[in-house]
C-alpha cells in the first residue's frame, strides 16, 4: 500500500473499488503514479458487491459488459450466460483484481468521510471512517451513479416488527421467504428482477405498484462455444460498433424512423427485436423513439400489447401497462415478470392513487385505511442517483465551498469530470456525462483513459493544479440541458431528473450526447485552468 503524509502526498487517491476504480488504479500504476484506492466494502466490485438480491442480472449483455481494453482478460474469462447474474459479475471483478494484483493498493473497509482542499499545498486531506487519513495531490471519486440506497418517503418504518430489506443492501446470508407473506415496494429494474424469485418461495407476494415500468424480456440463455467463436472472430467489428454508438452498445445505428415504415413492417421489425430480447437492442430498432412523441407512442403500444398478451387477467394487464413515454425512464429487462402475475400467490396492489401512507407494526397501511399484514418487506425503491454518493462525503473545496452548496440547485460540472471550485478533484461517469444512458463499462473506460492521459499530461507539463473554469462549466451545463430538451427525457419524472426524491433539484443529470472530452484534451484541456508547479508553496 502506498503510504501518504502531508509532506509526502499520494499522487492520486481513488475513492471506490468498482469497475472504475479498479481500471483507474491499473492504468495509473502502469504510469508509475503513487496511487491508492479507498473502498468502504471488504472487497472489490462496487455496486456489484453491495447489490446481491436474488434475480439480479445486468441488463447489458455479458460480452459487452466486461473490460474491452485488455485482450488477455477477454480471452481468459468465460461468461456462462447471455445476461450475467450478479454472482458471476462479482466473480469477474475478483478475477480481474487477482489477475492484475490490485488489492495490494486498495484500503478496504474504509469509507471516505471528509475531503478538504488545501490551496497552499495544492493537496487534498482525506479522513476515513477507520480513523486513518491520507493526503493526495488529486482525488478521483469513482463512487458510481447508483450507490446510495433510497428509503421511500413513507413514515413509521421504525414501527414495523417484521424483516425489512432494501435491494441495494441485501444481506450477505440472503433472505428466506419460504412460506411467508411478503410485500414488495418498488417496480423499477430491481423490483422486476427480484419479484419472480420471491414469488417462487413466498406463500403470498403483494406487489405495491405506484408506477408500472416498461420491461423487455431478456431471453437469457447459456453462451455457447459458437457464441464465443463468433465473438472473437468479429471482435474488431464488435468494438467499432460499440464505439460508433453513443450508448456504447453493439448494435448497428438505426437509420429508419418508426413512421418511415408501414404498420405491418413496424410490427415485424419490433417483433424480431422483442423475440431476440434485451432492452438496448429493442429500443434501437428505430432512430426516433426518444425524439418523436408519435413514434414513441407506437413503440410503447407494441410493448403494452405484449403485456396484454402475457397476463391472463385483462384488468390486471391494464394496471401493468405503463402510460409514460417509453425509454424516458430506464427500460427494464426481466425474466418472467409479467408471466409471474398468472400465479395464484401474487397480488398487485395499485398504490398510484391510494398511496402507502405508513408502515405499521404488522405491515403497511394505505391512504384508504386498508392494512396489509406482512412477514417481510422488500424495498426496491432505488437510489439517490448520480449525486448521492459524492454528496454523502463532506467535500470542501476552495474557500470553504462545499460540494453540497455547489450542487444545491442541481449538479454542475465540466464534462461530467470536474466541478468548478474543486481543483484536482475528478468524478468518473458523473452527472453531465453519458454514464447511465450508456453501457456504463464503456463509459467508465472512456473516462478512465481520459483521466490517465490527463494525469500524465499534468506531470509532463509540471502542472500542480487543474480546475474547471466557471464559464466553461456554465456552457457545458447549458449544452447538456439543451441536448436533453431536444429529447423526450424531460417529459417524464424519473431518477434521471431527481424527481423521485423530495427536495432534490429537478435537473436532467446524464448527458444525452456523444463524447466531447477527447476534443477538449486535444485542445490542451480547454475549459480547464492549469497552474504550473513553481507557483505552489512547498508543503
Ligand atoms: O430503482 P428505481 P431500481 N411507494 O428508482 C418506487 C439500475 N439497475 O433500484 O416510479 C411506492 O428505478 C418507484 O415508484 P415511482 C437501473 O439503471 C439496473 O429499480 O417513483 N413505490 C419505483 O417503482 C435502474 O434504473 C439493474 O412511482 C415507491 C421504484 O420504487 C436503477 O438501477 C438492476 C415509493 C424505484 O425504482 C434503479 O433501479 C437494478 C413509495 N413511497 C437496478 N417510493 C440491471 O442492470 C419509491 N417507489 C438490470
Amino acid at each position: 500500500m502506498q503510504p501518504s503524509t502531508a509532506s509526502n502526498p499520494l499522487d492520486i487517491l481513488i475513492v471506490g473499488a468498482g469497475f472504475s476504480g479498479m481500471y483507474l488504479l491499473h492504468r495509473l500504476r502502469n504510469l508509475r503514479f503513487n496511487v491508492r484506492v479507498v473502498e468502504a466494502a471488504p472487497d472489490v466490485g462496487g455496486t456489484w458487491w453491495h447489490n446481491r438480491y436474488p434475480g439480479l442480472r445486468c441488463d447489458v449483455e455479458s460480452l459487452e459488459y466486461q473490460y474491452s481494453w485488455s485482450p488477455e482478460l477477454r480471452r481468459e474469462w468465460r461468461w456462462s450466460e447471455r445476461f450475467s447474474a450478479q454472482p458471476e459479475i462479482l466473480a469477474y471483478a475478483k478475477f480481474v483484481a487477482d489477475k492484475l494484483d490490485l488489492r495490494r493498493d486498495i484500503q478496504f473497509n474504509a469509507r471516505v468521510e471528509r475531503a478538504v482542499w488545501n490551496d497552499d499545498t495544492h493537496t487534498w486531506s482525506v479522513s476515513l471512517s477507520d480513523g486513518s487519513s491520507a493526503t493526495a495531490r488529486h482525488v478521483v471519486f469513482a463512487t458510481g451513479a447508483l450507490a446510495t440506497p433510497r428509503m421511500p418517503d413513507i413514515p413509521g418504518v421504525e414501527n414495523y416488527k417484521g424483516r425489512i430489506v432494501h435491494t441495494g443492501e441485501w444481506p450477505m446470508d440472503g433472505v428466506d421467504f419460504t412460506g411467508i407473506s411478503v410485500g414488495l415496494i418498488g417496480t423499477g429494474s430491481s423490483g422486476l428482477q427480484v419479484a419472480p424469485q420471491i414469488a417462487k418461495q413466498a406463500k403470498k407476494l403483494h406487489i405495491f405498484q405506484r408506477s408500472p415500468a416498461y420491461s423487455i424480456p431478456a431471453r437469457n440463455r447459456a453462451l455457447s462455444e459458437e457464441d464465443y467463436t463468433r465473438f472473437f472472430d468479429n471482435i474488431d467489428e464488435f468494438d467499432s460498433l460499440a464505439m460508433a454508438q453513443k450508448g456504447g452498445i453493439v448494435v448497428a445505428n438505426p437509420t429508419l424512423g418508426v413512421q418511415d415504415v408501414s404498420p405491418e413492417e413496424r410490427e415485424r421489425m419490433l417483433g424480431e427485436r422483442w423475440a431476440d430480447g434485451g432492452a438496448f437492442t429493442f429500443l434501437s430498432t428505430f432512430k426516433d423513439v426518444q425524439m418523436n412523441e408519435t413514434s414513441n407512442q407506437l413503440v410503447a403500444d407494441f410493448v403494452r400489447e405484449r403485456i396484454r398478451e402475457t397476463v391472463a387477467d385483462p384488468a390486471l394487464a391494464e394496471k401493468l401497462c405503463p402510460k409514460y413515454l417509453i425509454a424516458t425512464r430506464r427500460t427494464c429487462v426481466d425474466i418472467g415478470y409479467y408471466e409471474m402475475f398468472n400465479r395464484d400467490n401474487v397480488e398487485l396492489v395499485d398504490v398510484s392513487e391510494n398511496k402507502i401512507s405508513a408502515f405499521t407494526e404488522a405491515g403497511v397501511r394505505l391512504a384508504s385505511g386498508r392494512e396489509y399484514a406482512l412477514d417481510a418487506i422488500v424495498l426496491a425503491t432505488g437510489y439517490d442517483a448520480m449525486t448521492g454518493a459524492l454528496l454523502a462525503v463532506d467535500v470542501v473545496g476552495r474557500d470553504g465551498l462545499t460540494a453540497k452548496t455547489a450542487w444545491e440547485n442541481g449538479p454542475r460540472n465540466l464534462l461530467g469530470l470536474m466541478i468548478a471550485g474543486f481543483p484536482n478533484m475528478f468524478t468518473v461517469t458523473g452527472p453531465g456525462s453519458p454514464s447511465v444512458l450508456a453501457n456504463v463499462i464503456r463509459a467508465i473506460e472512456h473516462h478512465v483513459d481520459w483521466l490517465s492521459n490527463c494525469f500524465d499530461y499534468l506531470r509532463r507539463e509540471n502542472i500542480a493544479c487543474i480546475e474547471a473554469d466557471e464559464h466553461a462549466q456554465d456552457a457545458w451545463v447549458q449544452h447538456v440541458n439543451q441536448l436533453a430538451d431536444r429529447t423526450l427525457f424531460p417529459r417524464t419524472p424519473s431518477w434521471y431528473i431527481g424527481a423521485d426524491i423530495p427536495g432534490k433539484p429537478k435537473v436532467f443529470m446524464p448527458y444525452a450526447g456523444g463524447e466531447h472530452a477527447d476534443r477538449v484534451a486535444q485542445n490542451g484541456y480547454e475549459g480547464f485552468r492549469l497552474t504550473r508547479e513553481k507557483s505552489v508553496a512547498s508543503a
